[in-house]
């Protein structure tokens, strides 16, 4: 049975509660803006700075983080249950008409996509965008079939530097 367990302070302290669905507005748990640290066990799972899934976000897989970037800003959290197998995203630079479709982790410097993408379209599994190398920054996670035509909405253009799909448990 994947779980998020979430608690009022740094490293595992403070108030506690347990979620085996998603929660669209944790001011009804009593945790909003105030989770400081997370346990997850099973499957991935989204927490959002907004209340029903929107806004600023970061993923949490399987593990213990017993602080977290961002700590005492979420408002709402989602399961991950989408199929992580084949995983595939196409990214596009707008402006010069240029695509590259991708199925694993790729530094997009290597690939001079580093800071130019405008628009994705994931046509397999769940992937998170990140603004900087090495997995850090600002994240986009982008499920099965999201088709982002344009990131200037989202204040995400021409940052996305590093990308990867979240991989199916061995
Ligand atoms: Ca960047």
């Amino acid at each position: 049975m994947s779980k998020i367990i979430v608690f009022s302070k740094e490293a595992f302290e403070g108030r506690t509660a347990e979620f085996k669905n998603d929660v669209t507005n944790l001011e009804e748990k009593g945790f909003n803006n105030a989770i400081f640290s997370i346990k997850v066990i099973g499957a991935p799972w989204v927490a959002y700075y907004d209340e029903n899934f929107a806004g600023k976000h970061l993923v949490f897989e399987e593990g213990e983080y017993a602080t977290i970037e961002d700590k005492g800003q979420f408002s709402s959290l989602k399961m991950v249950t989408d199929d992580l197998d084949n995983p595939e995203i196409q990214l596009n630079v707008n402006y010069l008409g240029r695509s590259v479709t991708l199925r694993k982790e790729t530094n997009l410097h290597y690939i001079a996509f580093s800071d130019v993408v405008s628009s994705h379209k994931v046509t397999g599994g769940v992937w998170v965008l990140y603004e900087n190398t090495n997995r850090q920054g600002s994240q986009l996670i982008s499920l099965p079939g999201d088709e982002v035509p344009s990131y200037s909405p989202i204040s995400f253009n021409d940052v996305v530097s590093h990308v990867r799909p979240l991989l199916p448990k061995p």
